[in-house]
């Protein structure tokens, strides 16, 4: 993701103002000594060295802002975008009639799993040919391009929509997360009574002229990490069976999508 400096303007300076008074009564509520301010600002080092800070901050921050945003707005709830999305995807497309697919490894570990969708916009015109983007974890739970030994774009890729808003993905079952537990945000884990797992999910982003990109997850319904997902990244209106069909399994959800 983008990793530029920020540009100075009225809105930067309104956001850091606020960041640093909060802050700093965060450092007054705590009544913090000099010592355990210091181990504060180590733990915060090594957060930035491991490179888990954006791990932390979706895990702990991201789902506060969305609920604020969207908890009253129609259409589907956004979810967390997460740590692990990547860009420049490849490009999936459909033999005719048959779905995309998202595995690229030929004998990818795991159940298959064949998810459909549709894609419309709160007034319930249907979104054609519009771009989905999809990234998932695989059997062993892990994402490539990070804690994976797959190809960098394994499980990740993008399409598009058919004229009616109908898309489909053969892909496997996602698998519940744990969060890496070894480093400072395991000890953040350990110090609040935490557990590291997230449920299984599927993650989709959608993005349609004139309306604004949704970024979402998708999640089985029976899982038993959705009550105490860590990142609390679960919405009711993105629960779905995925349904045991003896040699595959099958899901569907249908998205709708807010004009901007
Ligand atoms: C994930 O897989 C994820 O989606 C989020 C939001 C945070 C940590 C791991
Ligand atoms: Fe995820």
């Amino acid at each position: 993701m983008q990793k530029e400096a920020i540009k100075k303007n009225d809105r930067v300076v309104e956001v850091f103002d606020l960041f640093i008074k909060h802050i700093q009564g965060f450092l007054e509520e705590a009544e913090l000594n000099h010592e355990e301010y210091t181990n504060f600002v180590n733990w915060a080092d090594r957060l930035g060295r491991t490179g888990e800070l954006p791990l932390f901050a979706d895990v702990f921050l991201e789902t506060h802002l969305l609920r604020a945003m969207y908890t009253e707005m129609p259409g589907t709830q956004p979810s967390l975008l997460g740590p692990y999305f990547i860009e420049g995807t490849p490009l999936l497309e459909a033999e005719d009639g048959k779905p995309v697919v998202l595995t690229q490894r030929p004998n990818e570990a795991g159940d298959v799993l064949y998810f459909k969708g549709n894609v419309s916009s709160v007034d319930g015109e249907a979104l054609g040919n519009i771009k989905v983007e999809m990234w998932q974890n695989d059997a062993d739970a892990t994402y490539s391009a990070f804690d994976s030994v797959a190809p960098k774009y394994n499980l990740r890729g993008h399409f598009y929509t058919d004229e009616n808003g109908n898309f489909e993905v053969k892909t496997i079952l996602p698998t519940p997360y744990p969060i890496p537990t070894n480093g400072p945000t395991g000890e953040f884990l350990e110090f609040t009574d935490k557990q590291p797992m997230r449920p299984a999910h599927l993650h989709l982003m959608f993005e349609a002229e004139g309306h604004e990109t949704l970024i979402t997850q998708v999640f089985p319904d029976d899982d038993k990490w959705l009550e105490n997902d860590v990142a609390d990244g679960v919405r009711l209106d993105l629960l779905t069976k995925f349904e045991n069909k003896g040699d595959h399994y099958e899901a569907a959800l249908n998205f709708v999508m807010r004009k901007e």
